[in-house]
């Protein structure tokens, strides 16, 4: 990653299509796009394959969707020959399989590790991205695809004196390759996301001590984890076609989710505490999904959310502690929902202390610790799990100018505008994998990623036989699409959350709901149905300018 600028090559290389980001989507995109005969290169900042599952290897990091339903189903023969070991995947074992995909269809030949893309012009004349490295290389591209995820530019707080810290420090999204040992340590915590939810029980069990330093506390569901039992992975196996079926026939591109059919308002008190209690007990996410109106209806929320803070309260031993723990400012569900394995029973261990920031504020970061406004407390280690620049942030850390020098920074001062997630109008040749107006975080991600993946390599491959060479997406459709983008959001309780989905955790970023809510489904349809009327909302011509 530090590797030395080397001075500019005097040809640029050229290439069919340019891929920034070798995790899921990078992938299968140099896999798809190399299959249909194109001269692909990828190039990726990370010293190997992985993506958001390279950088976040914390203590605990796990996926939240099911490891049978977390993975590439374009292979019959990947999805046979790969055995996962637990229902939820670990990091490291999710990083084995994209090594073992990127070795398997030879991909990593056609990928350059340890560089970041800089700058992407395009230059109109030529009908070429003119692409810049931060090794001094450039690459011309007819097509340039942003496989660049939704959660990779880590984000640390705006605490004052953070740099004054005098001992080690990490970000959860840059987590050190050699393991850190907090043996004996007192472990400062940061932030009580998803990621800091996973990692404080790991870092509990080890440190001498750990102190929780939370503003905001948030709603988890435990994630009953355990190994994968063999037969179900064989019964997963035999039915594999039918259960990518109704991945993309779903709401969330789960397919073991029930669809849910009925108001939490229609059902009596009895029948909600059961229905409730097998969510519970069936674990992860799907809890959430347990009524059709937990996210619309304020009080079908609350009778979700007072059935998990009950159990909040019935877990954590100190009634004080676990009040401090309960989310009473959003409604559940509307920021991401956690999952966890013994979150909160974590804070019954007499080494981890919570501090509640709300009574009593984070004011600065000093050599020893950290400084709340009554008292400072002493640490040996600080760990920032402060969440990230999502959805937005590694495509605008890219300097991308289209052909009249507007940089798509400015285009989005506003707050991003795009066709189908796809798509910026304005810049032609221009491709993004789960952008914002897509499901992207509020789905599987595997299986948006492969839809989008999917449509591009159409595109470009259908663009090719049609003498096509260039394609833009016209304003009126993207006006078109934001705004429905926006309508299906503000008919439910999400954009009233201050959460990463609306750009509220970045001091300064323009508020706009990002995903896209109308579902996996009803969203595949639309992109199906734009394809099959020949790239409707597009404008396609066949030379350049
Ligand atoms: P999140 O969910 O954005 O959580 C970040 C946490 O950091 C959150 O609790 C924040 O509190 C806290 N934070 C941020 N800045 C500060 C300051 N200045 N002081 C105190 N606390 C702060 O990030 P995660 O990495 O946990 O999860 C991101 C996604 O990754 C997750 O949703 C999964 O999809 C995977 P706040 O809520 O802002 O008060």
């Amino acid at each position: 990653m530090s590797a030395q600028p080397v001075p500019p090559l005097t040809a640029p290389s050229t290439v069919d299509a340019l891929v920034v980001g070798a995790g899921f989507a990078g992938l299968y995109l140099v896999h798809r796009l190399r299959g249909q005969g194109l001269k692909v290169r990828a190039i990726e900042a990370g010293s190997d394959v992985g993506g958001t599952w390279y950088w976040n290897r914390y203590p605990g990091a796990r996926c939240d969707v099911e490891s049978m339903e977390y993975s590439y189903s374009f292979s019959p023969e990947l999805e046979q020959e790969w055995q996962w070991t637990e229902r939820y995947a670990a990091q490291p074992e999710i990083q084995r399989y994209l090594r073992h995909v990127s070795e398997r269809f030879d991909l990593r030949r056609e990928i350059t590790f340890d560089t970041k893309v800089t700058q992407a012009i395009y230059d109109a004349g030529a009908n070429r991205w003119r692409v810049q490295t931060d090794r001094g290389e450039q690459i011309e591209a007819t097509w340039l695809v942003m496989a660049t995820g939704c959660l990779s530019v880590p984000k640390l707080p705006e605490i004052e004196g953070c740099e004054r810290f005098a001992g080690a420090s990490y970000h959860s999204g840059h987590w050190p390759h050699e393991p850190v040992d907090f043996s004996g340590k007192t472990v400062g915590v940061i932030g009580t996301g998803s990621t800091s939810i996973q990692l404080i029980p790991k870092v509990a069990e080890q440190a001498a001590r750990v102190l929780v330093f939370q503003r905001t506390p948030n709603f988890s569901l435990p994630s009953r984890n355990a190994p994968m039992d063999p037969q179900e992975q064989q019964r997963i196996k035999q039915n594999y076609r039918e259960m990518r079926t109704q991945q993309r026939r779903s709401p969330t591109g789960v397919s073991s989710y029930p669809i849910p059919t009925r108001s939490a308002l229609e059902v009596s008190p009895e029948e909600r505490e059961q229905m409730l209690e097998a969510g519970w007990a069936r674990g992860g996410t799907g809890l959430g999904r347990t009524f059709n109106d937990v996210v619309r209806d304020p009080a079908a929320n609350e009778v979700v959310a007072d059935f998990v803070r009950r159990k909040i309260h019935a877990k954590v031993t100190n009634p004080e502690v676990a009040e401090a723990l309960t989310p009473r400012d959003h409604y559940i569900a509307t920021k991401r929902i956690c999952v966890d394995t013994d979150y909160y029973e974590t804070y019954n261990r007499p080494n981890v202390t919570l501090v509640d920031l709300r009574r009593d504020p984070l004011v600065s970061i000093e050599p020893q610790g950290v400084r709340t406004r009554d008292q400072l407390h002493p640490v040996d280690v600080l760990v920032y799990a402060t969440g990230f620049d999502a959805m937005t942030g590694a495509m605008l850390a890219v300097d991308i100018r289209n052909g009249a020098g507007r940089s798509l920074r400015d285009t989005w001062a506003d707050g991003p505008k795009t066709y189908l997630g796809l798509a910026v109008a304005g810049f032609p040749n221009l491709f993004m994998v789960t952008g914002p107006g897509s499901p992207s975080v509020l789905s599987n991600m595997v299986v948006s990623i492969e839809q989008h993946v999917d449509w591009i390599s159409d595109c470009i491959g259908w663009m090719r036989t049609h003498g096509k060479q260039r394609i833009e997406a016209r304003t009126d459709a993207q006006e078109h699409w934001v705004t429905h983008v926006n309508e299906v959001a503000d008919a439910t309780l999400f954009a009233k959350a201050n959460s990463w989905y609306t750009g509220a955790n970045v001091p300064g970023k323009p508020r706009v709901f990002m995903p896209y809510l109308g579902g996996v489904a009803a969203y595949g349809e639309k992109c199906a149905a734009v394809a099959q009327g020949g790239y409707t909302g597009f404008v396609l011509d066949a030379a350049a300018g």
